[in-house]
């Protein structure tokens, strides 16, 4: 007898879409076919929709202290908006700072998450390359945390990782198997381009963008890869925005350098032109939204296999922290200043909509696509597959069923976090979440959330080697 059945989906995999029937036990996939609904304490049908793989986000920053700023949700509230989105694991970064153990801290991050209904992982940051810093890789590594995050920006925020620690950790990380995360953004281009903003008095939410143009990214995404191919340790770059960075990652590709790309769903929909309002510093997030075009380089990106994954970066800011250090002029408008606006946006929930809508219904990708770029993908290269990132017999039963037919107006009353915007707001979308699933448990249901606080467990990671020695995830 089975728990569950899931009958008369399409059952979707990076390479195929197969109408069956899904057989959950312990909150397993028992096995795929045609089942009788005898067999199962629970049948649902889902005849005339698609079942996909749970989505995996790899990419956000909860309850994280960052420019004076730490978020709206809690961990288990991220996660019923997570579990909305059809969003079944997340993993989030260890909060470190100098003279900080990267894998106590580590393990901290992980005990702060454990109110989660879903599962759940973290990676180690790294701002400092001492001695003891680079020996807690081995241990996360241990551990079952093999994925490492550094930032070349943020000098001033104390989190920046020197050229010396990039390369300590791409030596170590390679030893144990591990693949380090970086966010590129050159902190020399985008501080001195601030400083001269600064002499002209001009601090608005466009120079913002001004400040850290394409070139100041794709200027890191290459010192990035070239550190990466001397040191031969495979890298994974978040959130990245242009054609000029991908064209980096082309390069290293067609070496077999495994350089994997993410991109954010912010970047394939919202633009620079937001900053013109003057509500735009809602919109303020590094590296900043780009122009149209830049959104076409990331869809041919995704498409030719550039891009393997999609993150959403969500960090749930509203308006009381985004604004909180900004003050009012005479007129009663914002006196823009920039660099008094914590970085970030929200969006965990809308990953997978928008890549339905934007993506599958206007022709630009398959669903299959969307599969392995908001699961497959990255249960595959963050090292949590097959367990995650499949609707295999074995695999958990993690499972988003999605209607094609659903059409949602993005708001802030349809999402369910704790912030009062959306910079989606109005944004039609077709195709949508409907049920959502967590190792055989329904959590989301007929709108409403049916899971439970502290269900979620931490999972213990392990990247294929073949993902990181050479380019590809097949
Ligand atoms: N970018 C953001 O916009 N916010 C958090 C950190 C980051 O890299
Ligand atoms: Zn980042
Ligand atoms: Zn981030």
């Amino acid at each position: 007898m089975y728990d569950l059945i899931v009958k008369n989906g399409q059952v979707v995999s990076p390479s195929s879409t197969v109408q069956c029937d899904i057989a959950v036990k312990d909150g397993k996939i028992a096995a795929l076919g045609k089942f009788g609904d005898s067999e199962a304490d629970r049948v649902i049908d889902a005849a005339g929709k698609y079942v996909l793989p749970g989505g995996v986000e790899a990419h956000m920053h909860c309850q994280a202290p960052f420019q004076g700023c730490l978020g709206a949700n809690d961990f288990f509230e991220q996660s019923v908006s997570a579990a909305y989105g059809g969003v079944t694991t997340f993993m989030d970064f260890a909060n470190m700072g100098k003279g900080d153990s990267p894998f106590q801290q580590a393990l901290a991050r992980a005990e702060e998450m454990k109110d989660s209904a879903i599962d759940f992982s973290v990676h180690g940051k790294f701002v400092e390359s001492t001695e003891e810093a680079i020996a807690d890789i081995d241990k996360m590594a241990a551990y079952g945390i093999p994925t490492f995050k550094m930032f070349m920006t943020y000098k001033k925020e104390g989190v920046m990782s020197d050229e010396e620690t990039m390369l300590r950790v791409f030596y170590k990380a390679k030893e144990v198997g591990g693949l380090p995360m970086l966010h590129c953004e050159d902190n020399t281009i985008a501080e001195a381009n601030i400083e001269e903003c600064r002499k002209k008095n001009d601090m608005s939410w466009v120079n913002f963008a001004k400040c850290k143009p394409v070139l100041c990214e794709a200027a890191a995404f290459s010192k990035a890869a070239y550190l990466a191919k001397y040191t031969q340790c495979p890298i994974l770059v978040v959130h990245t925005t242009n054609e000029d960075a991908l064209n980096t990652a082309r390069r290293a590709h067609a070496e077999g350098q495994p350089v994997y790309v993410e991109t954010g769903t912010h970047y394939l929909t919202l633009f620079d032109d937001i900053y013109e309002r003057e509500d735009g510093y809602l919109a303020i997030c590094s590296p900043p939204l780009r122009t149209p075009e830049d959104a076409k380089a990331l869809w041919k990106g995704i498409e030719d296999g550039t891009i393997l994954l999609t993150g959403s970066d969500d960090c749930t800011f509203d308006v009381d922290e985004k604004s909180a250090f900004l003050e009012k002029g005479p007129d009663g408008k914002w006196v823009q200043d920039f660099t008094k606006v914590v970085n970030g946006l929200s969006g965990i929930e809308i990953r997978l909509p928008v890549l339905l809508s934007e993506g599958v219904q206007k022709g630009r990708i398959s669903i299959n696509k969307v599969c392995a770029l908001t699961s497959t993908n990255i249960a595959k290269i963050y090292g949590c597959y097959p367990q995650k990132g499949i609707i295999a017999p074995g695999s958990d039963a993690d499972l988003v069923i999605v209607d094609m037919e659903k059409e949602v107006t993005l708001s802030k009353d349809t999402l369910h976090n704790n912030i009062s915007y959306c910079l989606h707001e109005g944004f039609q979308v077709k195709g949508y979440p409907v049920m959502t699933i967590a190792r055989g448990s329904v959590i989301i249901e007929n709108g409403a959330f049916t899971g439970e606080k502290g269900a979620g467990r931490f999972l213990k990671r392990k990247i294929a080697p073949d993902y990181l020695k050479q380019y590809g995830l097949d």
